[in-house]
């Protein structure tokens, strides 16, 4: 077989002389196409000196940590008048006076009313100008809790919504500035009834300062301060109840805590509330609505004893049987911590 043709022009193209086969390859032609192909070397270098377009990329790191997840942010409440720290739907969370992450005294039934807040799965973070140090607890029973500032979080069961405060005060659990720092407002429920027919909207309970406004009804001769949220505390403490004997105006908050290692209740003579049983740090709180006496006692510690006097407060409404409170007429309502 003769070589085609073509063969030499190409052998002459790579510079190689092929004549395998035998034959010379005479053709001299010099380089005959290939000048076509030739690409002009210098591409002219218009190039345009590129306006520092190179903004992109900000130098992804390729290690980089798995991305937080904001679990706090700031939100200004419109009750407390300050910013406080919420969750990311901007539902209050809570810390309690005394807590550390190796000193948790909400266990038990206080977990019930204060639900501890759970992180997510993984890295936690805090949205903008949250200054306080997040953290994560593992609880003795396993299941793990934010902490801001070493203190941990909760929720409060009452809070239907975000913006609500309801727990702010009640068992020694505070709101949060956005570095930690205690919230020393508390913010008591509203009593039921005010006035009569008043909407009485059970969550507009306002903040504390407790100026004891006189309600437009100053017909009455006594200047009677009509029904104001106050809050008053009895320590258990040496198996007593200190005070024992409380004398307070209707709508007040009386909460029990417990001080002493051994689990106490509190539990009316009449029913009308108990705490079931409350651990050393625990509390339990109870607002008397319906004025009358509250004897009350501990479970397991029948010596134990105590005394509500809850005191008529503006309008002498008539006929109140001085007995104790029942479910049937706004009774109180109460919460363990
Ligand atoms: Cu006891």
């Amino acid at each position: 077989m003769r070589a085609s043709v073509f063969i030499p022009a190409i052998a002459l193209l790579l510079g190689l002389a092929f004549t395998a086969c035998g034959q010379p390859a005479p053709t001299p032609t010099p380089i005959p196409t290939a000048t076509a192909t030739r690409v002009p070397p210098a591409p002219t270098p218009t190039a345009t000196p590129k306006p520092a377009t190179p903004t992109a990329i900000p130098a992804t790191p390729t290690t980089a940590p798995v991305p937080a997840t904001v679990v706090v942010k700031v939100a200004n409440n419109a009750r407390l008048g300050t910013d406080i720290i919420t969750d990311t739907a901007g539902r209050t969370l809570y810390a309690r006076d005394g807590e550390t992450s190796t000193n948790i005294t909400c266990t038990g039934n206080c977990l019930t009313n204060w639900p501890q807040f759970i992180p997510p799965p993984g890295t936690i973070g805090a949205g903008p100008n949250v200054t306080a140090k997040l953290d994560v607890l593992t609880r003795q029973d396993g299941t793990r809790q934010v902490t801001l500032n070493d203190q941990p979080l909760y929720y409060f069961v009452r809070d239907t919504d975000a913006g609500s405060v309801n727990g702010a005060g009640l068992g020694n659990f505070y709101t949060r500035r956005p570095d930690g720092t205690k919230i020393a407002i508390s913010v008591q429920p509203t009593p039921t009834p005010t006035v009569a027919g008043g909407p009485t909207p059970s969550a507009t309970a306002t903040p504390i300062p407790a100026t004891p406004t006189p309600t437009a009804t100053t017909v009455a001769p006594t200047a009677t301060p009509t029904t104001v949220s106050q809050a008053k505390s009895v320590n258990i403490a040496s198996f007593a109840f200190s005070p024992a004997s409380l004398t307070v105006p209707v709508g007040t908050t009386v909460t029990w805590t417990n001080q002493d290692s051994v689990t106490h209740t509190v539990t009316a003579d009449s029913g009308a509330f108990n705490s079931v049983g409350l651990a050393f740090g625990q509390s339990f709180s109870y607002t008397f609505t319906t004025p009358g006496t509250y004897a009350y006692h501990c479970t397991p510690h029948p010596n134990m004893k105590g005394t509500v006097t809850v005191a008529q407060s503006g309008t002498p409404s008539s006929s109140t049987p001085v007995t104790s409170g029942d479910t049937s007429s706004g009774d109180g309502s109460y919460y363990n911590y």
